[in-house]
């Protein structure tokens, strides 16, 4: 008798162009709802942050990755395991500042933005891709992280790279526990 094929777990559930279009139609209707791009970037920003706070537990099962001891690690984790896992690419990380608690993923290429080529005419100040500050800061407030994520760079306003800047509020606790 046959043994059961192993399944592997199904991690691309949805056409990726699809969900980069989608982004993209979600951005433009925005832009038609919003006159302001900081209100736009807010937006994109609070729903990110809605995204992050469920997509933890599923990062969190999935990955198996262990408590972290400095943001250094929590850092890298984000970049080599997050962002590997749910957009297929690999940021590099910089650490901004002597007390370590500011980092910078840097990402030669942004699937989120894979169809743009620029702005649209008129909003200079739009965060394309603000969704994913979002999600970072809430996927981080869930483990009891405080952070501000914003974009520092990016590509689709005439930067060389796409950087997202982290920077850590609060002071690591070694001795806080914070998750099981
Ligand atoms: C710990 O509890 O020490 C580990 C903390 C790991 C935090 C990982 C945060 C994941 C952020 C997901 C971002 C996804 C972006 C597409």
């Amino acid at each position: 008798m046959s043994r059961p094929a192993y399944r592997r777990p199904e991690y691309h559930k949805i056409n990726k162009d699809l969900f980069v279009l989608t982004y993209g139609a979600l951005v433009a209707q925005l832009c038609k709802d919003y006159e302001k791009d900081e209100d736009v970037n807010k937006y994109l920003d609070t729903m990110g942050y809605g995204i992050g706070t469920r997509l933890i537990e599923d990062f969190l099962a999935r990955s198996r990755v262990r408590r972290c001891h400095s943001y250094s690690e929590i850092a890298d984790i984000i970049a080599q395991v997050a962002f590997k896992m749910y957009l297929g690419i690999t940021p590099s990380v910089t650490c901004n500042n002597a007390s370590r608690n500011e980092f910078s993923l840097i990402l030669d290429k942004n699937p989120l933005a894979e169809f743009v080529e620029e702005l649209p005419a008129g909003r200079s100040s739009l965060c394309y891709s603000n969704l994913l500050c979002g999600i970072i800061r809430g996927a981080l407030e869930m483990v009891h992280l405080a952070a501000d994520v914003t974009f520092l760079q990016d590509r689709l306003k005439g930067d060389s790279v796409t950087e997202i800047g982290i920077t850590f509020l609060k002071k690591l606790d070694e001795k806080k526990y914070r998750r099981k």
